[in-house]
């Protein structure tokens, strides 16, 4: 393992290895905003090839609004979940969310506009990981997400951090003060949104490939 001063090291690192081209532009399957908030739901303490499932029923219900999930079935809604675990929970939350955003933002495209990261972590069954998966790829805001992958790269790197926050910051401040090294590798035609984004999708590609450090 080579050795990094800091979140920059690291993303060159990762970017050296290409391992997100054939991904969608923003790395997280991305067929609208919607469903990416569904996925940052489901995705909570379970593998991401059981929430492909999961939105697959969805998408088979065309569950593809708040209006719809906000007036779905409980019963239809927790069959059409039960492969992304915690059927019962995510549900009752998946609901009592959509109905949450529609009295207070009115829209979808509102609430990616006005949503802040407070409002989020207010919401039932909503921590730091999931309020930033949302920000981040539904709202295409500046925060990028952390997580169990990302903490256990850091460890082989001999990092350590007392906090989901803190591991955040570390991985937001060398990226903020590289950004224009980072905008001109791309061109100049990256957002930071677009930066985060792809570095924690190329984080988690790498940790599956290289399980075992
Ligand atoms: N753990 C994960 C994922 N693994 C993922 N993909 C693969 C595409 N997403 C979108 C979220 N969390």
């Amino acid at each position: 393992m080579i050795s990094i001063s800091n979140s920059y090291d690291l993303l060159l690192f990762l970017k050296e290895q290409n391992l997100i081209d054939e991904k969608d532009e923003y790395w997280w399957p991305n067929d609208n905003s919607f469903e990416i908030l569904l996925g940052a739901i489901l995705t909570q303490n379970t593998k991401w090839t059981n929430v492909e499932k999961s939105l697959d029923n969805l998408k088979n219900l065309n569950i593809n609004s708040l209006e719809k999930l906000s007036q779905i079935d409980l019963q239809t809604l927790i069959f059409a979940i039960t492969p992304s675990g915690f059927k019962n929970q995510k549900s009752v939350r998946l609901i009592s969310l959509s109905k949450n955003i529609l009295e207070v933002f009115g829209t979808f495209e509102n609430f990616c506009l006005k949503v802040d990261r407070r409002w989020l972590l207010e919401q039932k069954g909503i921590g730091p990981e999931t309020a930033d998966a949302i920000l981040c790829y539904s709202c295409k805001q500046e925060y990028m997400v952390v997580d169990s992958y990302t903490n256990r790269l850091l460890k082989r790197f001999g990092y350590e951090f007392e906090s989901y926050e803190e591991l955040q910051n570390w991985c937001e401040y060398g990226i903020n003060e590289n950004y224009d090294k980072i905008a001109k590798l791309y061109n100049y035609e990256i957002s930071l949104n677009k930066v985060y984004s792809r570095f924690h999708g190329k984080i988690i590609e790498f940790m599956k490939r290289n399980p075992k450090g």
